[in-house]
């Protein structure tokens, strides 16, 4: 393989996510989210696992940065947990909570790494989810509400905020599929909570402007890659159907300010976009700085008759992982250029792309985890051939930092650089770890 150099000032990081690692979630007045309620349903995670106590990191946070300096990350991609700062999800501010992340983010700047912080990582407070969650229109300004504290406290520091992370698990894992919290089955219910997302993404990108925000503001998406299985015109149109699905229903919103015209004919039925107000579209599609992609899945898609709502189903890949989705960094390569080539040229950033092993230490506390050192190395050079080829790609976050609460799977699945032993709590460096810090330092592969 030749060796690749990325371009100057290229931005390496790592990412995390509040309730998958923080833990401490009784500590120092937050309050629960949905993923609290959620995870402690009897069948809902696998193995019951919770979040209650996932890497410590609430506790452990300062050797966590450590492990950052080690990797020679220029970046920390990170979440606030909404129900530390508003326990009840509005009314009275938790100070103690915002504490927490203001030494996070000092921690990050004394060791030279630029904080990115995702203000929504599926973490809604209980509360709110009481009051109808997402699909409520009043969650938005609650929102708002949230990020423009966040922001007051930490705006100072912050180079990089994301608004949410993927909406599509949001809406369609959570609200539709009942996987993820808040474990609603409804498909009316998850389009119009899609709305509320998107609307609150813009909401608060206004409101952050109009308090002078510093850094920069974006959104991550997480996209995909799908292709028809063959074709015939069924698959076609079952493929284009998918398409909407799992990449229209953002994009062209966020970048068109309009639902694409398919979307009514999909939902024919289910939901007359009603919950669309005058004037949504044009906050949704309020300007950001970048824009996050995240990245994990190419899928072939082929037509399915007995589905008389979505027409479509995906096929099994041929060589699945772990959790079931094939390795494929030419769909990375296909997404950035889709994207550049029909929605934006603002910078691109992958705010996550990795992949979950089954990893273990053997005696002498080695983790090999060279699948993983292969996937960051295939995506990392279609990342490369993208810049080769014009797209603004400046920036590649490794999911994950570490082991952690991999949502309905538990601890089962591992996503890290570096591996937790969950009775100990002890971090140890995969044998990815070690690969990523050269690429840090080198700006490149070898
Ligand atoms: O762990 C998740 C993360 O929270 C969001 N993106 C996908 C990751 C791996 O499944």
């Amino acid at each position: 393989m030749p060796r690749i150099t990325f371009p100057q000032g290229f931005l390496w990081g790592a990412a995390t996510a509040a309730y998958q690692i923080e833990g401490a979630v009784a500590e120092d007045g937050r309050g629960p989210s949905i993923w609290d309620t959620f995870s402690h349903r009897p069948g809902a995670v696998l193995r019951g696992d919770t979040g209650d106590i996932a890497c410590d990191h609430y506790h452990r946070w300062e050797s966590d940065l450590d492990l950052l300096v080690d990797l020679g990350v220029d970046s920390y991609r990170f979440s606030v947990s909404w129900s530390r700062v508003f326990p009840t999800g509005s009314g009275p501010i938790n100070e103690a909570g915002l504490d927490f992340y203001d030494r996070l983010v000092d921690g990050l700047l004394a060791r030279g790494i630029k904080p990115m912080v995702t203000l929504y990582h599926w973490d809604l407070p209980q509360a709110l989810q009481e009051l109808g969650g997402w699909a409520n229109r009043e969650t938005t300004d609650r929102f708002v509400e949230y990020a423009r504290v966040v922001h007051a406290r930490l705006g100072d520091r912050v180079t990089h905020w994301l608004t949410l992370n993927e909406p599509y698990c949001t809406a369609f894992v959570g609200n539709l599929e009942g996987r993820h919290a808040p474990g609603i089955k409804d498909e009316a219910t998850a389009i119009t909570v899609l709305h509320h997302l998107l609307l609150a993404h813009g909401k608060a990108v206004r409101a952050l402007r109009d308090d002078g925000v510093a850094g920069q503001v974006g959104i991550t998406c997480n996209l995909t890659s799908p292709n028809p299985a063959t074709d015939s015109e069924a698959d076609v149109a079952a493929w284009r159907r998918l398409d909407l699905y799992e990449n229209r229903l953002f994009l062209d919103p966020l970048f068109r300010g309009q639902y694409p015209d398919d979307a009514r004919a999909y939902y024919k039925g289910i939901s007359d976009f009603s919950f669309v107000q005058n004037g949504d579209l044009e906050i949704i599609a309020e300007p950001i700085d970048y824009f996050g992609i995240n990245y994990y899945e190419r899928h072939l898609v082929e037509a399915d008759p007995a589905d008389s709502v979505r027409g479509w189903r995906r096929v099994k890949d041929a060589k699945p992982t772990t959790v079931g989705i094939g390795v494929h960094p030419e769909g990375l390569l296909e997404i950035l250029h889709r994207v550049s080539a029909d929605y934006t040229t603002l910078p691109l950033i992958i705010t996550e792309t990795g992949i979950s092993l089954h990893d273990y230490a053997n005696p002498e506390g080695e983790i090999h985890d060279e699948e993983r050192v292969a996937f960051y190395e295939g995506h990392m050079r279609a990342a490369h051939e993208a810049i080769q080829g014009g797209v603004n790609l400046v920036g590649f976050y490794p999911w994950s930092l570490m082991d952690n609460f991999e949502w309905a799977w538990g601890y089962a699945y591992r996503f890290g650089m570096y591996y937790i032993d969950y009775a100990t709590q002890t971090r140890m460096p995969k044998d990815s770890a070690r690969w990523f810090a050269e690429v840090t330092r080198a700006n490149g592969i070898a």
